[in-house]
């Protein structure tokens, strides 16, 4: 009983993971991230100057953030999911969505 108890708050914890990436300096940090499905990721602009959030296949995007905005995607489906800033397109970043 003790176990499953344990096995249900497991998949509770699962399905609420929550992982950020700074946009700082002109650089999604960390660049490159790998997480679960159902994982939100949340982008917070740290920098004086707008920068978007943009799937490369263009199934996502944020507004222009302005600096301490910030835009929450959730990866529902596994899957490698390259993003870029449309305001800097050398500004890149991958979420890498994995079954664990
Ligand atoms: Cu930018």
């Amino acid at each position: 009983m003790k176990l499953l108890f344990a096995t249900a708050l497991l998949f509770t914890a699962a399905a609420h993971a929550e992982t950020t990436v700074a946009i700082e300096k002109f650089a999604f940090t960390p660049q490159e991230i790998t997480v679960a499905p159902g994982t939100k990721v949340v982008w917070t602009n740290k920098d004086e100057t707008p920068h978007t959030v943009t799937a490369k296949d263009k199934t996502f995007t944020s507004k222009a953030l302005d600096t301490d905005d910030k835009y929450e995607y959730t990866f529902a489906n596994a899957g490698d999911f390259s993003y870029f800033c449309t305001l800097h397109p050398f500004m890149t970043g991958i979420v890498h969505v994995r079954a664990k």
